[in-house]
């Protein structure tokens, strides 16, 4: 039984946490079933990064689908990349006291103190897409997402055929548009990208500029129009997602260049819209990070409910595409 100064207090949280994660975007797709034959149903908060890339967009349709599907009770919020938005919805899911608590982190830095939070009210933290740095690894249970800095080595090691089938000659000035600032995927895959190219290509290839595009097509676009006019003898773009590249490809033919020949691109991701452009001529190569993370998710979650010892880092499946093989993968595309 809560003494009323508790009470106030939860009151006051959850007022609070409510009232300030009213920016973000939330709703509570409750499906009150249970899946369980009669078991409590699992009542899982989950706070997503946004809406920013058409691999946002994928990420919040498998999860959401997952959760109907296993039969959750799903409260979601979408942070609209927003790190305090993020904060203050998972300190709403405590104060509502949900089964567990899983988010997909908009930088790697500044969860301890939330994290500490959940750990003190009992629920578990499931990490899902992008990881965290945090001083105690136990704030956290397991990781449901990609390796990134391999993903960066893929790029370096698919530019290096790219190049080849381009029949390239000559110095590779490369235009990185990096991920948002201080994001997982951002820090991995651009460290991932330079181990390859410092360790098999210092000789010929360079970054010769590198600023975020906050993962939007806006960014891409606005970002590689200023590259253009920095550097005008750019000849390969180095994208962190696929929306960024065809931001990117705005802005090229803007500038009367041909993207995919002039400027030879490859991205991350493997979005539709990405393997169109492949099709289309304009990007040359991508490596694929995949969004379908909603079964492995709520698999782990029962697990975690139940106390089951799970594995510390569940890495998704994924391939790389060539632009030859991107008319042929399209109608078989998930997402
Ligand atoms: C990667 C994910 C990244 C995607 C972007 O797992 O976090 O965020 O590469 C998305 O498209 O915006």
């Amino acid at each position: 039984m809560l003494s009323r100064r508790n009470f106030l207090t939860a009151a006051v949280g959850v007022a609070a946490a409510g009232g300030l994660a009213a920016c973000a975007k939330e709703d509570d797709s409750s499906t009150g079933s249970s899946s369980t034959g009669g078991a409590k149903t699992i009542t899982l908060g989950f706070s997503q990064v946004g809406s920013e890339s058409g691999w946002r967009s994928a990420n919040t349709t498998s999860v959401k689908d997952a959760a109907k599907e296993a039969g959750y009770n799903l409260k979601f919020s979408d942070a609209q990349q927003k790190q305090e938005n993020q904060i203050s919805a998972i300190r709403n899911y405590i104060a509502q006291k949900v089964d567990v608590i899983a988010f997909s982190p908009v930088v790697v830095t500044g969860w301890d103190a939330v994290l500490k939070e959940a750990k003190a009210a009992k629920i578990p933290v499931v990490l899902t897409d992008r990881s965290v740095e945090t001083s105690d690894d136990s704030l956290y249970v397991t990781l449901v997402g990609s390796d990134f800095t391999d993903e960066g080595r893929r790029a370096a090691k698919i530019l290096e055929k790219v190049l080849t089938k381009a029949g390239h000659k000559g110095a590779v000035k490369i235009a990185q548009l990096e991920g948002t600032t201080g994001a997982a995927p951002a820090i991995e895959r651009a460290k991932g990208f330079k181990e390859i190219m410092d360790a098999e290509h210092k000789a010929d290839w360079k970054i010769v500029v590198s600023q975020t595009g906050d993962f939007t097509r806006a960014g891409g676009k606005q970002v590689m129009a200023a590259f253009l006019q920095s550097n005008p003898d750019v000849n390969v773009l180095f994208a962190h997602n696929d929306d960024m590249a065809i931001g990117a490809i705005q802005a090229i033919e803007a500038a009367g260049k041909k993207p995919g020949t002039d400027i030879l691109i490859v991205s991350i991701d493997g979005v539709k819209d990405g393997f169109v452009a492949m099709s289309e001529g304009k990007i040359n190569a991508i490596v694929e990070c995949n969004p379908l993370l909603g079964p492995q998710l709520m698999d782990v979650v029962k697990k975690v409910k139940d106390g089951e010892t799970v594995e510390r880092w569940i890495k998704t499946e994924e391939s790389d595409f060539m632009q030859d093989q991107a008319k042929a993968a399209l109608p078989s595309r998930k997402y």
